[in-house]
């Protein structure tokens, strides 16, 4: 019986729409247990400058409810993923290609590095500006 296969991903999930539903699908495909690691509101402030709609532990909840996710954990600096994959003993680090080439480092940290295509025309900034108009 080979080992069981843990992905991880990492992201703010801020108005939780159909295209963090593919990335969180396709990730859970590559292994057998699926760890998000969901940005604090202060880590998105400073580090992002994005205020998000809903809190960290309305995101947490709503990420927690998705079939594919295993465990959520909070992102609170940009440094700590060589880290977690020592600490969650994981296998594989999967993002959204946008951020693609920005964490092959991880593969030091004998992690598998994958960066799956965004899916297209949806983000939370674009329901925000639809939803002004
Ligand atoms: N995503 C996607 N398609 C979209 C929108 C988002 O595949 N239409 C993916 C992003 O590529 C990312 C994940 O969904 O892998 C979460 O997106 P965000 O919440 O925007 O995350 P981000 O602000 O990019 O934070 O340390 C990494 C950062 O925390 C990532």
């Amino acid at each position: 019986m080979n080992e069981l296969k843990r992905v991880i991903t990492y992201g703010t999930f801020d108005l939780l729409h159909y295209g963090h539903i593919n990335i969180l699908r396709r990730a859970k495909a590559l292994g057998d247990y699926l760890l998000v690691a969901l940005s604090t509101d202060e880590f998105n402030l400073r580090e992002k400058n994005k205020k998000c709609y809903f809190e960290y532990e309305k995101r947490k909840q709503l990420i927690e409810a998705i079939r594919y996710v295993d465990l959520v954990i909070p992102e609170t600096c940009w440094e700590q993923k060589r880290r977690d994959i020592h600490d969650y003993h994981v296998d594989i680090f999967v993002m959204g290609d946008d951020w693609k080439g920005k964490f092959d480092f991880l593969r030091e940290e004998g992690a598998e590095v994958f960066y799956f295509p965004r899916t297209p025309e949806i983000s939370s900034t674009q329901i925000k500006d639809d939803l002004k108009e």
